[in-house]
């Protein structure tokens, strides 16, 4: 459909007021904000990680095209996170150490409120310490860690080492992002591996 392709063409254009106003006047035609987050971001986004790959975009236009992506997320945010009031459990979240790429992340973030979690996030770049003393003082039993490079995924480890030192097996770790495999999952001592959002929200039901 048209509006998907003009909103996919202004994340790759990095227009951030264009990208909000389309994703708006989808929400306002009554457009699923799945549909708008399947049809128009994700497609957009993939084409500039396929032009940085080429070298045909570089890291300002990628970081103005995140800035675009980001401006329809905060539109469609509050659909994806619509939830009752009753919490299924609390989770933190985090980009780990070294790691800045935090669109993922927050996606997996929102879609957990939707299903009902209290999300705890707490951005990119997050040393393993500060995950173990946000879980504890939180009294929560989900971590959620997402990485998006393979120099960053390695450093996943530590924190898994980290939280078992701290609180043995009983806190629930599950990672994902765009470089990880089940198979590196498991390698690491992680409890569960989500391949994308949706899939990462039954993941943490399953945890729980
Ligand atoms: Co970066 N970058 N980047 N970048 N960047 C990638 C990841 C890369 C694949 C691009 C490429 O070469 N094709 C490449 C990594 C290569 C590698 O490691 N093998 C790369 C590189 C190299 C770099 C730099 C090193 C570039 C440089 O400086 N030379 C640098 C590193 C900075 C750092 O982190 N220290 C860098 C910087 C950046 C920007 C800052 C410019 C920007 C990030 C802006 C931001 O996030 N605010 C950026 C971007 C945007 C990308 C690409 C183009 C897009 C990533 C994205 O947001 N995708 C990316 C190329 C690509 O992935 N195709 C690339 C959309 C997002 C919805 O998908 O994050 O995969 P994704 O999340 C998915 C799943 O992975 C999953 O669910 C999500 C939704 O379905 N998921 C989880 C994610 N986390 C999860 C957690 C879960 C479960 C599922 O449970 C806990």
């Amino acid at each position: 459909m048209a509006k998907y392709q003009d909103l996919a063409d202004f994340i790759i254009k990095g227009d951030n007021v264009k990208s909000k106003e389309i994703a708006q006047k989808l929400v306002d035609e009554g457009v699923s904000a799945v549909e708008i987050l399947n049809d128009g971001l994700m497609p957009g986004m993939d084409v500039v990680g396929k032009k940085f790959k080429a070298n045909e975009m570089y890291i300002p236009e990628v970081l103005i095209a995140a800035r675009a992506m980001h401006a329809a997320m905060e539109v469609i945010k509050p659909l994806l996170s619509k939830s009752d009031t009753n919490t299924i459990g609390v989770v933190i979240i985090g980009t780990v150490q070294g790691d800045l790429h935090d669109i993922g992340k927050n996606l997996v973030g929102m879609m957990l409120e939707g299903a009902g979690f209290t999300v705890i996030d707490l951005g990119v770049d997050v040393p393993p310490q500060k995950f173990v003393e946000e879980l504890n003082k939180n009294s929560a039993r989900l971590l959620a860690l997402s990485a998006l490079l393979t120099t960053t995924m390695v450093s996943m480890e530590s924190v898994i080492k980290a939280v078992r030192a701290s609180d043995g097996k009983s806190i629930k770790v599950m990672v994902g992002g765009a470089p990880l495999t089940q198979e590196y999952a498991d390698s690491i001592g992680a409890d569960g591996y989500a391949p994308d959002a949706s899939s990462a929200v039954d993941l943490a039901k399953s945890l729980l």
